[in-house]
């Protein structure tokens, strides 16, 4: 593992996509989003900044030598780039898939600005359709969270059945809750967070009604239960602040 205080990303745009009056349109990973996506994401997702080390930290635990690692949803490769530093194996190679080409074309910047001899191939393709082999360590850093709900269950059996004994899938999702008093807490909560890093009233009630069809959340026991039935043994919650967490589901050796 490298010293990730080296790996800053450079200077970055400012999110201001939603802070004027704007017509109701679905959220897109469009260039818009791509120019001011670092920004954007630190300031709205709790525990991102802590995630992004800690995907390093666990990806140096399970990677296996001459296994593929795969990073799904790998929008700017800040998830990539934390698993690549984490790989310890110089035979392991790593995928970075991305169906968004804005988001495809800023991240081979950043993957070429970045040193490690880990290779790594970047896939402008839909993680529905990517074939996926001889897998270590696998990454969905907020991402199933967009995918369809009817076709949850088949990628994640296919990232199972591509998953060596004693490999792994990190996954981080938004979380709604079956309690109505906690979604209204925790949904309190994670505004404020946003407040406090600078985002105004209307700024958050535009993204959420632009997010509202495109990133369905669902509750901690529907993704632990869905894990365990596409052929994972064990799923540990690692992290979760508000209404966000990570999960590490691990297939026994
Ligand atoms: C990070 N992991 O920085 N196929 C491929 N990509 C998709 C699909 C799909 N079907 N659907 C959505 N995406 C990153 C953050 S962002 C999370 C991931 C967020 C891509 C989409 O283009 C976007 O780049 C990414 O998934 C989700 O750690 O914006 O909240």
């Amino acid at each position: 593992m490298t010293d990730s205080r080296k790996r800053q990303p450079p200077e970055q745009a400012t999110d201001r996509l939603f802070a004027t009056e704007r017509k109701p349109e679905e959220f897109r990973f469009d260039a818009s989003v791509a120019r001011v996506f670092p920004d954007m994401i630190r300031r709205s997702v709790p525990g991102y900044t802590t995630i992004i080390p800690m995907i390093e930290v666990i990806t140096e635990q399970y990677a296996q030598p001459g296994s593929h690692c795969y990073d799904l949803g790998c929008s700017l490769g800040a998830s990539t780039l934390a698993m690549r530093h984490g790989i310890p194996f110089a035979d392991c190679h790593l995928f970075g898939v991305d169906n968004s080409p804005a988001m495809i074309e800023r991240c081979e910047h950043y993957i070429a600005l970045d040193d490690s001899p880990v290779p790594v191939t970047l896939r402008c393709e839909d993680i529905l359709d990517t074939e996926l082999s001889n897998a270590s360590v696998t990454t969905l850093n907020f991402t199933l969270q967009f995918i369809a709900p009817a076709q949850r269950a088949g990628l994640l059996q296919r990232i199972a059945e591509a998953t060596r004994p004693g490999g792994v899938l990190i996954l981080s999702e938004k979380l709604c809750f079956e309690s109505e008093q906690e979604q209204e807490i925790q949904t309190r909560l994670h505004h404020a967070f946003k407040r406090a890093n600078g985002y105004s009233d209307l700024e958050i009630s535009q993204k959420r009604t632009a997010l509202e069809q495109v990133l369905i959340p669902e509750t901690l026991a529907q993704h632990q239960e869905r894990l365990r039935a596409a052929g994972f043994d064990q799923v540990l919650l690692w992290y979760q602040c508000f209404n966000f967490t990570s999960l590490l589901a691990i297939k026994t050796p």
